[in-house]
């Protein structure tokens, strides 16, 4: 291959999850003249000959992978992905002399561990569509590497990173969404994903988001979303997730992206999903999202007790999500309640208030989460660094190869138990335990919810799971 790259998807978990950020790279490559090359483990049987048949007779500058999770981010089962990426690596390494490089939501979250654990010869930190071409650029012209934004790379033995520049989307042009099999994805079950904006700057204590992609929200403009989803409907594509870690921030441009969807006439043709904040959240908005062809959305509640929610850093209430629930009840709408069971200050009486107004205020599905995933960088992180949080640590933070969590003392070793005594066999309570376990809605390499996908099922993972508990399908 001439003076190009090859990218490489690294994520392999069933159900699937189409490599969105590693095509929005490639598009942007591929727009900057740069010749790319794709391969897609996640469809090949036998990996290792797939990518040395890929490179034999290449000669890229450099090889991509993506790095979408670091790991399942389940305290159940805390399964790491850092050593299937260090194979990947070093199988890359037999076939070609091309360095190595990472991107990635996963490596922007932890790129100093996720590149000592896999070895890589770099990385790039945040945003791909402008830093990827300047990296294949400064590698052809054998310019110097470690002045470009983003770049995190060695030196001495260490990890140096440089500051993240974060791409303005207004300016960049509409993806074309063809360098993967987005339509096989989707016949596996995958909703595809499309994304309305980058950033967030709630200050939840624990959440890794401003980190991967900063605090500053950038939004697209509405129009190109519908652009691409349009481009998507007609290569097939209807069933979509939207990739914005909470889409009702700011209000505003959700109303924007959904109005812009019903005038352009997809709101019937295709079926999304996606995540939001309790608040804001007000009836103009569920009406809209409904008319935008919205078909369940994933709330990111935490804890329905105050003082909780406080120590969480969340800037909601128990009140406003009591008030949220009539309001989704009352609109029809489909959802999901996210609970994070375990952060400072959690006690088992926090626990049971929690559990016990699921079931007061009539939600119909909640998911519950025990143990905090711990990411350097976010209040959580640096109050474990600052030593503020000594104890409650999973393995200790002094290793973040190891996927680290929190688990309030008060809890300890008692919170599994807590959850199954509180919990009993209400079938509206999920758990994120270990993938494929009866009533767990870990989805990182999930053989139930594959086989229901294979039956026909459709939807958000956590909608299919539902309708199974309850005897639907
Ligand atoms: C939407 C979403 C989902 C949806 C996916 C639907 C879909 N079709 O995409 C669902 C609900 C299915 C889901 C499931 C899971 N998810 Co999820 N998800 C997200 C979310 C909100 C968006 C990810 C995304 O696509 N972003 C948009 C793309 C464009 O951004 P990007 O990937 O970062 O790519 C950019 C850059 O990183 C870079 N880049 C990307 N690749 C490369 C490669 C190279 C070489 C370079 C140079 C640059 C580069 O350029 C891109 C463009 O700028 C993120 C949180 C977030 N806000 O990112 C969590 C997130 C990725 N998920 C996470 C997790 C843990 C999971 C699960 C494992 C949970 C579970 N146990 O079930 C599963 C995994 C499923 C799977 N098979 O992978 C974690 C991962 C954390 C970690 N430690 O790694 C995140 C970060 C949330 C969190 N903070 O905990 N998820």
């Amino acid at each position: 291959m001439a003076r190009g790259i090859l990218l490489i998807n690294t994520n392999v978990a069933r159900p699937p999850v189409s490599p969105i950020g590693l095509e929005y790279v490639g598009e942007a490559l591929v727009e900057a003249g740069v010749p790319v090359q794709v391969l897609d483990l996640s469809f090949e049987a036998d990996w290792r000959a797939s990518l040395a048949g890929e490179l034999a007779g290449q000669e890229p500058v450099v090889v991509g992978l993506t790095v979408r999770n670091t790991d399942d981010c389940s305290f159940a089962s805390r399964w790491s992905f850092l050593p299937w990426l260090r194979e990947v690596v070093i199988e890359v390494r037999k076939s070609s002399d091309a360095p190595v490089f990472l991107g990635g939501v996963g490596f922007s979250t932890l790129p100093e561990p996720v590149l000592r654990a896999t070895q890589a010869d770099g990385g790039i930190e945040g945003d791909g569509e402008e830093a990827a071409p300047a990296l294949v650029n400064s590698l052809v012209k054998g310019e110097d590497i470690t002045r470009l934004p983003g770049m995190v790379y060695w030196r001495d033995g260490g990890v140096v990173r440089n500051p993240r520049a974060d791409v303005d989307l207004r300016h960049l042009p509409v993806p074309r969404r063809r360098l993967f099999d987005n339509v096989r994805y989707q016949q596996l079950g995958a909703m595809v994903g499309v994304e309305t904006k980058r950033g967030c700057r709630q200050k939840c204590i624990y959440c890794a988001d401003p980190v991967a992609r900063g605090a500053r929200v950038r939004l697209r403009p509405p129009e190109t979303v519908v652009l691409e989803l349009r481009d998507l409907l007609e290569q097939g594509v209807s069933w979509l997730h939207l990739c914005d870690s909470e889409f009702n921030l700011p209000l505003k441009h959700a109303k924007d992206v959904c109005r812009a969807i019903i005038d352009s006439g997809l709101g019937d043709r295709i079926r999304w999903y996606c995540y939001c904040s309790p608040v804001p959240f007000d009836r103009e908005l569920a009406r809209l999202m409904k008319g935008a062809g919205c078909g369940g959305i994933n709330f990111g509640v935490d804890s329905l007790c105050d003082e909780q929610l406080q120590r969480l850093g969340r800037v909601h209430s128990e009140a406003d999500v009591q008030q949220l629930v009539r309001l989704l009840r009352s609109e029809r709408i489909n959802y999901i309640f996210d609970l994070l069971i375990g952060g400072p200050g959690e006690t088992e009486e926090t626990v049971r208030v929690t559990v016990d107004r699921v079931r007061e205020f009539g939600v119909s599905l909640a998911g519950i989460a025990v143990g905090v995933r711990v990411y350097p960088g976010t209040p959580l992180g640096k109050a474990v660094a600052g030593e503020v949080i000594r104890e409650g640590l999973y393995p200790g933070a002094d290793d973040y190869e190891q996927p680290v969590f929190y688990l309030s003392p008060s809890l300890g070793g008692s919170a599994g138990s807590l959850i199954e005594r509180l919990v009993g066999d209400d079938t509206r309570f999920l758990t994120l335990g270990k993938p494929g376990e009866e009533g767990s809605y870990n989805y990182a390499g999930d053989e139930l919810l594959s086989r229901l996908i294979g039956q026909g099922a459709r939807g958000a993972y956590w909608d299919i799971i539902r309708r199974h508990l309850d005897g639907d399908i």
